[in-house]
This record gives C-alpha cells, structure tokens and sequence, in this order.
C-alpha cells in the first residue's frame, strides 16, 4: 500500500512528536497567571461574539472545526502558524545576539551527527539545486564557540519533511552539526522550496474559508547551542521569495535572510550566514 501525505497523518504525527518531547509536563502554571490568562483571553473572544453577532451558525461551525483540529491532530500547526510568532517575539525581545523565529511542529531532536563540516543526509536523487552554507559561530562578545551545536531541518522539495510525511527516509535534510574550535562550519543540502502547510485539513479548511492562502517562504530551520549561552531558534529565508511578505506563519524577520551567491564551480548557490549567542 502506497502511502500519502495527509494532514492527518501530519497532524498526527506533529502531536505525537510534541508529547514526546515535553519533559516540562509537570510544570505548574499558578491559579493567579491562569485565572488572569484564561480570563483576558475568554474576554476578547465575547469582545468579539458582541462586536460582531457571532450566530448559532458561526457559533456551532467553529465547535465542529474546533472538534476537527484536535481529531487530526492540528494542533500544533494551528498554535504554530498563528500564535507561536508573538510567544517569541515577546521572550527575545532582549536579546542582543542574532534574531531568531519560531519552531514551528517539525523539529525532531537527535538528528545525525555530521561533525564541523558535511552533507545533511539525503536521498541519492534528492530534487534541489546543492546549497553550501558556512557560517561561524561567536558569542555577543566576539569569542568563536567552538563545539556549538548547529541543527538543521527543511522541507524537500515537494514540501514534506521528514517522520512527518511517509516514504521519506528517517533523517532526510536532518543533520547536527558541531562546530570546529574557531567555531565554524559548513553545510551542504538542497535548497528549500516555497512552502504550503497542508491544505487538507482543518486549519487549510480555514484558510480556504477566509480567502487566505497557505505559503510559507522557503526557509532552512536553525537551532544553535553552546553551554553558558541561551538557544538560538531561528529559520534563514531567501531574497525575492514572493513570499518573504505575506508568511502564512508570521515567522520573516529582514535579519534572517540569506545573501545567496553563484557557486564558483556553477554549479548551485554559496551562503554565508553567521550566529551571535547571548549568554544565560
Ligand atoms: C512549517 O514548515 C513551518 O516552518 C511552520 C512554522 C509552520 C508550518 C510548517
Ligand atoms: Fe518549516
């Protein structure tokens, strides 16, 4: 049986994934933060039934949607997509180091090791024109990292990631990368392409229904870590992407874009791009 990609199957596996990352499941949120959230949050809702009528109609569409969501396992793309962008932009604000944006639902920890320099693993006819990509990482005074952790993951070319759509080998364009002493590396891939979130389920149900679209710019995930400075989470989009202004996800930032040059071989595209952490 040959397998697709669904929203379902990506929703699903998106949830799975979550719950077995959370290691922070026993955190307590105290009865004073959840009583004030939970309320402003209830408040603009009815803010918004009054301001607008809102039907038994639109009332019980949104309960059948809602039910949907969490049936397919949306979740995390919903939150991701529409709200993850003002979590992050209110915990980096101060940050003095490189820009970062959200994670969104298809980070998967543990990818292969690759060393200081290498290819992310992938498929022998992987679709994409080689992107090279080296950069260094330093902290916000200027001293080289060496052995930061850089972790990259994109989309193939049809958009699909890796453990999140079948028929792709396990860590396909999922590689760590552990930066020399002076705290460089390199990677090699493909380039990303544009890229639509899936459209057939509930939250590209809301898509269609409002007359939105469902693209992202193509963009290459980032995670950097070294001991002593705070993660870095951030994606690196493309110029001229005719999506850099209307992201689906809210997630471009002028300070997260590649400066892409011709390889010297002419074969494929250069990239320099270089990380700053803040210390903890
Ligand atoms: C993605 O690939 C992504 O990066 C985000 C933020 C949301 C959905 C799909
Ligand atoms: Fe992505």
């Amino acid at each position: 049986m040959t397998q697709t990609a669904s929203a379902a199957k990506t929703g699903a596996s998106a949830t799975e994934r979550f719950k077995a990352d959370r290691t922070d499941g026993a955190t307590v949120t105290s009865t004073d933060r959840v009583d004030l959230l939970a309320r402003e949050v209830l408040a603009g809702v009815h803010e918004t039934v009054r301001r607008n009528h809102v039907t038994y109609d639109e009332y019980n569409a949104l309960k059948a949607w809602l039910i949907n969501v969490g049936e397919t396992g949306e979740w995390p793309l919903f939150l991701d997509v529409w709200l993850e962008h003002v979590v992050e932009e209110v915990n980096t604000a101060h940050r003095e180091g490189s820009k970062g944006t959200i994670e969104g639902p298809f980070y998967v920890p543990g990818a292969p090791e690759m060393g200081p320099r290498g290819s992310v693993p992938m498929r022998d006819d992987e679709a994409g024109s080689p992107l090279a990509w080296s950069g260094q990482v330093t902290s916000v005074d200027g001293a080289p990292l060496g052995g930061a952790v850089v972790e990259i993951w994109h989309a193939d070319s049809d958009g699909f990631y890796s453990q999140f759509a079948p028929g792709i080998p396990e860590w396909n364009l999922r590689g760590t990368f552990e930066a020399d002493d002076d705290g460089r590396f390199e990677v090699t891939t493909v380039m990303p392409a544009p890229y639509q979130i899936p459209t057939d389920g509930p939250c590209g149900a809301l898509i269609s229904a409002a007359g939105w679209h469902a693209w992202r710019p193509a963009h290459i995930h980032v995670k950097v870590s070294h001991p002593g400075s705070q993660l870095l989470t951030a994606q690196l989009y493309f110029p001229n992407d005719e999506h850099n202004e209307d992201d689906i996800a809210s997630a471009v930032k002028p300070e997260l874009m590649f400066a892409p040059q011709d390889a010297v071989d002419g074969v494929g595209t250069v990239v320099e791009y270089d990380f700053v952490l803040d210390p903890t």
